[in-house]
């Protein structure tokens, strides 16, 4: 079975097409057993409500939710994948900037010894369209990432990707925002994960409001570094 775990925050205008291009893509492939877990930070919108009533359809849809505190893409993560029942686990963002498209491609190179496929900007037949100071930021953050890990993926940021669930639990993950991804990434290669990367075609979100704050992610991205420098 594969889990989707998508953490979303104020994507009322996302959600709708995006199950429904997810169901036709899973839908399309007879071989693969799904689920859609949909894990909610406090959304002041009607994500949840517009998920609640796709779901009431749908069982394979789900989502939880959480009212009282906002605990970051990293927490909400763990917290799906502790939900999760699949064999292997997707991760992607619901603004449509990862394209549900992609997902073949990312599920073609699974086999049995592939434990991460990683969906990356930058590599041969990628594309990537983002403002300026994200595309400065994210090649930065890679380039540094990559020098002084010397790790060989090429898309150490990238939040789009399919991991062995096993594999995935026995990293001890403790990133609560964005920096989960470049931290999931990292310690799969120190742990010697068989990984793979596909090219993607990545876009900026069209609709809904965006709650990166580069301040933060900055600072994230820096104590990430700090903590796998001193105890990789
Ligand atoms: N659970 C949870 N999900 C979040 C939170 N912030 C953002 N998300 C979701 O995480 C995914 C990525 O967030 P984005 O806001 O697209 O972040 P980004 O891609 O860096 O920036 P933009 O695309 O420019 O908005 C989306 O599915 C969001 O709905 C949060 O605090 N908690
Ligand atoms: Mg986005």
């Amino acid at each position: 079975m594969l889990s989707i775990i998508i953490p979303v925050r104020n994507e009322a205008q996302n959600i709708t097409p995006l199950i429904s291009r997810l169901k036709k893509i899973l839908e399309n492939r007879v071989d693969l057993d799904y689920e859609v877990i949909f894990i909610d930070d406090y959304s002041s919108d009607n994500t949840v409500a517009l998920i609640k009533a796709i779901s009431q359809q749908n069982p394979s849809i789900k989502v939880i939710q959480k009212q009282f505190e906002k605990i970051g893409v990293g927490t909400s993560f763990r917290m799906g994948v502790m939900h999760s029942k699949g064999e292997y686990i997707l991760t992607m963002d619901a603004d449509f900037s990862h394209n549900p498209s992609d997902i073949p491609k990312l599920l073609s190179e699974l086999n049995g010894e592939t434990d991460l496929v990683i969906g990356s900007r930058y590599i041969k037949q990628s594309k990537y369209y983002m403002q300026s100071p994200r595309k400065v930021l994210s090649k930065l953050f890679n380039a540094v990432l990559k020098q002084l890990f010397q790790v060989s993926i090429s898309d150490i940021t990238s939040g789009f990707r399919i991991v062995k669930k096993k594999r995935l639990l026995a990293l001890q993950l403790e990133a609560e925002k964005f920096d989960i991804h470049p931290e999931i990434n990292l310690k799969a290669a120190f742990s010697h994960f068989k990984i793979k990367e596909v090219p993607i075609v990545f876009i900026q979100r069209r609709r809904g409001k965006s709650k990166l704050n580069y301040l933060q992610m900055l600072l994230r991205y820096c104590r990430l570094i700090a903590n796998l420098v001193l105890k990789p």
